[in-house]
C-alpha cells in the first residue's frame, strides 16, 4: 500500500501510528523533507511513504521528478495493491490535489481517501470540513476516514480498511 499526500499532510505521523512505533517514519516540522522512497515491511504487506508532492519550495526538476516517480508507481507497480491518498482536514484541495486525484482515479487502483489532523477541528468544524471534502470529491461523507494521530480517532479503522484491500490486492 503506498501513502500519497502533500508534503505536511501528516503521512509519516499516521504510518507511526499505524504501525505504532513512534520514531520509524520520520515526522518533520520541516516540509519536503522525505524525499525517498521509504518502505515499511510488515508481516502482511508493505507499507510504502513516498514523497509528499506540492511543496511550495521544491524545484521544477524536483516537481517534475516527483510526478515520475508517482506516475510510475501508481501505473506500473503491479504489486501495488491501492493507494492510502492524505488531505488535511483543514484544507481545501490544492491544485497538485486535483491532479493526483485525477491520477489516481485513471489508474483504475482502489484508493482510501483519508482526512488528518481532525484534532485541529472543533465538532461542528469538522463535520463542516468533511461534507465540504466529500462534496468537492463526489464522494460520500463515510468513503472518507478521520484520522488524528493526537487523538488516536481512525487508526484503528484505518489499519483494517488497509488490511481489507491488501487482501484483495494479493494473487491467489
Ligand atoms: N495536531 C496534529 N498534528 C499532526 C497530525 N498528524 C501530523 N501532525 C503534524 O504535522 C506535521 C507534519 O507531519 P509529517 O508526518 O511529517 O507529515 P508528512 O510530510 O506528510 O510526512 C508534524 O508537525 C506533525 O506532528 C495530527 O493528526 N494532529
Ligand atoms: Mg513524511
Amino acid at each position: 500500500m503506498a501513502f500519497v499526500g502533500r508534503s505536511n499532510v501528516g503521512k509519516s505521523s499516521l504510518l507511526n501510528a499505524l504501525v505504532g512505533k513512534k520514531g520509524l517514519a520520520r515526522v518533520s516540522g520541516t516540509p519536503g523533507k522525505t524525499r525517498l522512497v521509504n518502505v515499511f515491511r510488515l508481516p502482511a504487506l508493505y507499507l510504502v511513504d513516498l514523497p509528499g508532492y506540492g511543496f511550495a519550495r521544491a524545484s521544477k526538476v524536483d516537481r517534475a521528478g516527483f510526478r515520475r516517480l508517482l506516475n510510475g508507481y501508481v501505473e506500473h507497480r503491479d504489486s501495488l495493491a491501492g493507494v492510502v491518498w492524505l488531505l488535511d482536514s483543514r484544507r481545501a484541495l490544492s491544485t497538485d490535489d486535483q491532479e493526483v486525484r485525477a491520477l489516481l482515479a485513471a489508474s483504475g487502483r482502489p484508493v482510501l481517501a483519508v482526512l488528518t489532523k481532525l484534532d485541529k477541528l472543533g465538532r461542528a468544524a469538522a463535520q463542516d470540513r468533511m461534507a465540504a471534502l466529500a462534496a468537492e470529491l463526489g464522494l460520500a461523507v463515510d468513503e472518507l476516514q478521520p484520522t488524528s494521530i493526537v487523538s488516536g480517532e481512525g487508526i484503528a479503522e484505518l489499519g483494517e480498511s488497509i488490511l481489507a484491500v491488501a487482501d484483495q490486492g494479493t494473487p491467489s
